[in-house]
């Protein structure tokens, strides 16, 4: 196995959408806790928001805005490796060949695929059916330890140690088998329009999402229309999903438990309970926020991030190619 002094954590958001809470509290919040103990990598997988039709310009926007949060969310690039996935080409490199250790079979099992197809019925393209195996590339390219992700992405990461333990099993160790990171607490945050359903960047509906770049006013007033069952009590219990949702999130944002949060609201309506998620949720995104329009301002710097992070997971990336290459039995051009 290659030798690491630390261990190595890797995750991605898509430029699919301004991101959502349910992005930040399922995923880039948590990212923050590993920075200094691991060697981390977090990108913006612009390749994989392309299995869905995409307009140029706001690709291009959104690949700014997502690396801007990822650094307003806590993420100081000086500590972690932030990169944009298209930067460095041996992530469509290796997944082609993964695609050559990865069954149709297991492809079609997957249920983001399934979703994804339903939802997208006139461009069901192959980059959508092959989507895990670039994602496995992404994760094994960097010899990774860790994934923090939702727990939505649990299934394409089953595929992914799969397919790294066939490809060991064939050509010996080559990739670490990575581990999810899948905090039970925040691993779905549900629509606020549906709460059957998971809270989705590119939902339509403007009231199933609360975007981490939303105004006060618009949180508090999505909040307040979020949709409850009839009953009036605040109880973390089945059956009573939108208020569990809500329990979860205003949990998230002030650090109490379910219990601690019965009692608080013990006797008062649900009108006063959504009033204070929806400030919890403000207050904690304020600073984000502020620190965002900054950073958004500063197109250079942001390039500059983008520039040495592309270079530094390019350093580790090809390590890892040329490894697989001589495994495979591909030759070197002699130059
Ligand atoms: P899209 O709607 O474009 O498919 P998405 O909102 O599902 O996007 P991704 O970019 O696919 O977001 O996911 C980024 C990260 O956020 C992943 O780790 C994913 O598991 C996590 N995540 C997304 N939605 C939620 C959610 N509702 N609850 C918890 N984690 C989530
Ligand atoms: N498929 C993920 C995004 C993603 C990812 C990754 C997450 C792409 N590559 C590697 C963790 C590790 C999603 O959120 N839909």
């Amino acid at each position: 196995m290659m030798y690491k002094d630390k261990k190595v954590v890797f995750s991605g958001v898509q430029p699919s959408g301004v991101l959502t809470i349910g992005n930040y509290l399922g995923a880039i919040r948590n990212f923050t806790e590993f920075s200094d103990e691991y060697l981390c990598y977090y990108c913006v997988v612009d390749e994989h928001a392309i299995t869905v039709r995409q307009t140029p310009a706001d690709l291009r926007r959104r690949t700014y805005e997502t690396l801007a949060l990822y650094i307003a969310c806590g993420l100081d690039p000086e500590k972690n490796t932030l990169f944009v996935q298209s930067h460095v080409s041996a992530h469509a490199e290796l997944a082609w060949i993964l695609d050559c250790f990865t069954m149709f079979g297991e492809l079609s099992r997957m249920t983001q695929f399934k979703d994804k197809s339903a939802k997208n019925a006139d461009n069901i393209n192959a980059g959508l059916f092959t989507y895990p195996t670039l994602m496995a590339a992404d994760i094994l390219l960097y010899q990774t330890d860790m994934v923090p992700v939702g727990v939505d992405q649990k299934q394409h990461l089953e595929l992914a140690r799969d397919i790294a333990e066939r490809f060991n099993s064939v050509f010996g160790d080559t990739f670490v088998v990575p581990e999810p990171y899948i905090p039970k607490a925040t691993a779905k945050i549900m629509s606020l329009a549906d709460p059957s359903k998971k809270m989705s960047k590119s939902d339509e509906n403007e009231n199933a999402t609360v975007r981490i770049l939303d105004p006060k006013d618009v949180i508090i007033r999505k909040f307040k229309r979020a949709v409850t069952d009839s009953g009036s009590e605040i109880k973390y219990e089945d059956g009573k999903e939108g208020i569990k949702n809500l329990m979860s999130i205003y949990g998230a944002f002030t650090g109490k438990t379910m219990d601690e949060i019965e009692k608080e609201f013990d006797g008062k309506g649900y009108g006063e309970f959504k009033l204070a998620v929806g400030e919890a949720c403000a207050d904690k995104l304020a600073p984000v926020q502020s620190e965002f329009a900054k950073l958004m301002n500063d197109k250079a710097y942001l390039e500059d991030v983008m520039a040495k992070g592309a270079e530094n997971a390019g350093r580790a990336a090809v390590r890892t190619m040329s490894k697989v290459r001589r495994k495979i039995g591909f030759t070197e051009a002699k130059r």
